[in-house]
């Protein structure tokens, strides 16, 4: 039986100097346990709080967790990226150079014979019509490509990272049911035969259980530090203790 891992929303560079030194600690101290004691990691999105890669460009200032990524796929461990509204934009880095599987949309895997179904939960609130048109215009490959060519990268990724903090203040600002809406669509797939529905993005850890289905909301790498592990067919939600004081 296999052993598998999932977290969400770690946000890497949100906070200041000492918050992201403690947090990339406390992360790679749960990386480490994973690459000595599971079989597979799957991360729902929003890794960073702003990833925005050119072809030939990456952003400064995360290698250590590549490379960390890298030795858990070296040692064949199996490592699912789900892409978040704040990491979305990926070329090939993850998948060529460190051996990563990106997904850009929601996907479902079908482990010890449960059917699971994974989303990383934007774009899920009730009556929210304005964030599905801002997420279409972009995630459109068009205005991506675009959006690469007149920028200069310095620039490019500058103005993600400024765009990705005013995102975050609209959407913590909100209260369209976001909550509701995300459980609602996982009992809509429930409907649809899935076993477990599992999503980030909310930053509120969540397990919902009903008739032997089951709605996961993986917390966030913020505040809640929680990860998912599924042993023996068993889902628990814990929270990594790791490094921190
Ligand atoms: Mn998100």
């Amino acid at each position: 039986m296999s052993k598998i891992f999932f977290i969400s929303d770690v946000h890497l560079g949100l906070g200041n100097k000492q918050e992201e030194e403690q947090k990339r600690e406390n992360l790679f101290s749960f990386l480490d346990y994973v690459l000595l004691n599971g079989n597979e990691l799957f991360i729902l999105g929003d890794l960073f709080d702003v990833w925005f890669e050119y072809k030939q460009v990456i952003p400064k200032g995360h290698h250590r967790i590549l490379t960390k990524l890298e030795d858990l796929t070296r040692k064949k461990i199996v490592v699912h990226y789900l892409l978040g509204n704040h990491d979305y934009w990926n070329e090939d880095y993850f998948e060529k150079e460190l051996g990563v599987k990106v997904y850009h949309e929601p996907f479902e895997k079908t482990i010890d014979g449960k059917r699971l179904y994974f989303h990383h939960g934007d774009g899920l609130a009730q009556n929210d019509t304005g964030y599905l048109i801002l997420k279409k215009i972009l995630r459109n490959p068009f205005i991506i490509s675009l959006y690469k060519k007149i920028l200069h990268p310095d620039f490019g990724i500058t103005l993600a990272t400024s765009s990705s903090h005013k995102s975050r203040n609209y959407t913590s600002h909100k209260h369209y049911g976001e909550q509701d809406g995300m459980l609602l669509f996982a009992k809509e797939k429930f409907r649809e035969g899935l076993d477990v529905v599992m999503m980030g993005h909310n930053h509120e850890p969540k397990l919902v259980e009903e008739n032997g289905k089951l709605y996961v909301n993986l917390g966030d790498w913020i505040s809640h530090f929680t990860y998912g592990e599924l042993k023996n067919g068993k889902f628990e939600m814990k929270v990594w203790k790791g490094v921190m004081e």
